[in-house]
């Protein structure tokens, strides 16, 4: 069993014996997927900007490389649970975009049959438990999933993403201690994109790495550039190989950025844009496809595919019935 320990250190793996194990022809779906992601939330944007979206939503533009990376480190069967920046998550578990943009925008297609929206896409039939409206709400949930699969004797894992703010909220420390006292095989993933709203995480937590806490708990912890893809999935690899291995949680913490406001309504006064701009030039997207010495013309290719998919869920989208509202009641548990 490889060690993951807590570090000051951020752990990069061997690019090359990654490539070589994984194959181009995987990465470069990858690269699609990624894209994917990109093309879905430039859609969502205009869509909202157009007023066809209700309530609000959350981008992850620049964040992609978390979500294709874990998603990557995981099998069919084990479980995701999600926040409130959860489309690219749920798109690199591999949910269909015609109902992912059906739900986006509230059609009885979606996969929540439009009860869900941006905020709380759930997938039940993949296992993927669903994307949470309360900072760091999932993350007790994973505590309960993780310990059903102990209790099950089943060797799924369960996956629980979340932001560098809800590192702060006392759920997350409770749900560790329990899941370090129960051995339970859940992987913590803290999505670090720099700021709670407005709020910096060098002002909001005095630690160099927030993986760190996972020393109070005595588990494992680590630390990776998030906008590596091929980081993000070693780092996630071993944590699952050591969650299935009855080794219990790991807290991985990927650094990364959004490119976008907090939300619908962000005037992003408390960031300058030569900050923005530095990191839009750490793009990870571009990142893979050079590591993967993809052409220019190969990689446009990908960008026209990754429009033309999510034009056609666009018109699969607006094709679909709205929700009846003599339904408002079904599936409502209270
Ligand atoms: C318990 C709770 N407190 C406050 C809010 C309001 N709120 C919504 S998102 C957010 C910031 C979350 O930041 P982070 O966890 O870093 O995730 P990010 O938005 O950066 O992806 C806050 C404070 C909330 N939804 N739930």
């Amino acid at each position: 069993m490889e060690m993951l320990m807590s570090t000051s250190e951020i752990f990069s793996p061997d690019h090359s014996k990654l490539i070589n194990e994984l194959g181009n022809e995987r990465l470069r779906e990858w690269v699609l997927r990624m894209q994917i992601i990109r093309a879905f939330e430039e859609k969502a944007e205009e869509l909202f900007a157009r007023g066809l979206v209700h309530g609000t939503m959350h981008l992850s533009i620049g964040q992609e490389a978390v979500a294709i990376g874990a998603s990557a480190a995981m099998k069919p069967g084990d479980y995701l649970l999600n926040h409130h920046r959860g489309h690219g998550h749920c798109l690199a578990w591999g949910s269909d975009v015609r109902l992912m943009m059906a739900e986006f925008l509230g059609k009885e297609t979606g996969y929540c049959r439009g009860r869900g929206g941006s905020m709380h896409i759930a997938n039940v039939e993949m296992n993927n438990l669903g994307a949470n409206g309360i900072v760091g709400g999932g993350i007790p949930i994973s505590v309960g999933v993780g310990l059903s699969i102990k209790k099950r004797r089943s060797s799924q894992v369960c996956l629980t993403i979340f932001g560098d703010g809800a590192v702060n909220t006392g759920a997350f420390h409770e749900s560790l201690n329990m899941a370090s006292i129960w051995n339970l095989p859940v992987v913590y993933l803290c999505e670090n994109n720099q700021y709670a709203m407005s709020m910096p995480i060098q002002k909001a937590c005095r630690l160099n790495h927030l993986s760190q806490r996972a020393a109070a708990y005595a588990i494992a912890g680590i630390t990776v550039d998030g906008n590596d893809a091929l980081a993000v999935y070693e780092a996630v690899r071993q944590a699952v190989a050591r969650a299935r291995s009855g080794y219990g949680p790991t807290l991985v913490e990927a650094i990364t950025y959004r490119w976008k406001g907090h939300s619908k309504s962000d005037r992003q006064a408390y960031r300058s844009r030569d900050e923005v701009k530095d990191w839009q030039s750490r793009d990870p997207i571009m990142r893979l496809a050079r590591l993967i010495q993809m052409s220019d013309a190969e990689f446009k290719a990908i960008v026209d595919q990754a429009r033309t998919m999510i034009e056609e869920a666009v018109e699969f989208a607006q094709a679909s019935p709205e929700p009846d509202p003599d339904t408002i009641f079904e599936g409502l548990y209270a």
